[in-house]
């Protein structure tokens, strides 16, 4: 596939970090979460650009499940929507990208989302669940004249997938590099990917299916 001049193209890591690998088996490990990262560093070679995402969030955060509150149950709030172990929290080694990935300094944007206490955002465009606070991510885009975006990272069907509906409703092209993600679950991958689909992006199994000049 020929995505044209390189300098309009961009290459997005969503939330590539070791909070959602084996590595951090007590926060949210995602099976293969720490074996994307040669993938990453290739489809960024294809790319005029490079943007990331860190998940920064509090141990005490109004979504973090306890004994009385289990993971993915429904939480009141308005950023909010189910609760989550606690993960990717600054300070520890789940907070941390993936071993092989450039520090956050070396990225053209980088951006840390889900550090108030009331909201959790999966997508890396906006903070909020409503789509009205944005990171700047879209802004970026726009202010570089981007049409492209190839996205990789963690997970899948959570936060790759939001920040692609995200990115798609803000009217860029949106390609999704399989090699370069992986998802929590099953079930919710294939819906993940339905949705995704349905909007618009398109999936490549691997980044040595673009072209660029
Ligand atoms: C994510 C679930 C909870 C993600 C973050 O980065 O995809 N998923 N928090």
């Amino acid at each position: 596939m020929f995505l044209g001049k390189k300098q309009f193209v961009a290459s997005f890591d969503v939330d590539a970090q070791q909070t959602f690998t084996p590595l951090c088996p007590d926060e949210l490990p995602i099976p293969g979460g720490h074996t994307i990262v040669k993938e990453l560093n290739a489809q960024a070679q294809l790319a005029g650009w490079r943007l990331g995402s860190k998940d920064a969030h509090s141990p005490h955060a109004i979504w973090v499940a306890d004994e009385h509150h289990p993971p993915l149950q429904p939480v009141e709030g308005k950023h909010v929507d189910i609760r989550w172990p606690v993960h990717a929290v600054p300070g520890t080694k789940g907070f941390t990208l993936l071993s092989g990935l450039p520090e956050p300094a070396a990225y053209d944007y980088f951006v840390w989302k889900g550090v108030e206490l009331d909201m959790h955002p999966y997508g890396a465009c906006f903070h909020d669940l409503s789509n009205k606070l944005s990171t700047g991510v879209i802004e970026f885009l726009h202010f570089r004249q981007i049409q492209w975006i190839v996205l990789g990272g963690l997970a899948l069907d959570y936060c790759v997938k939001t920040t692609a509906l995200q990115l798609r409703s803000a009217g860029f092209k949106v390609i999704v590099n399989l090699a370069a993600t992986r998802g929590l679950a099953v079930d919710s991958v294939a819906c993940a990917k339905a949705e995704m689909e349905n909007a618009g992006v398109i999936f490549i199994t691997h980044c040595s299916d673009l072209k660029v000049e």
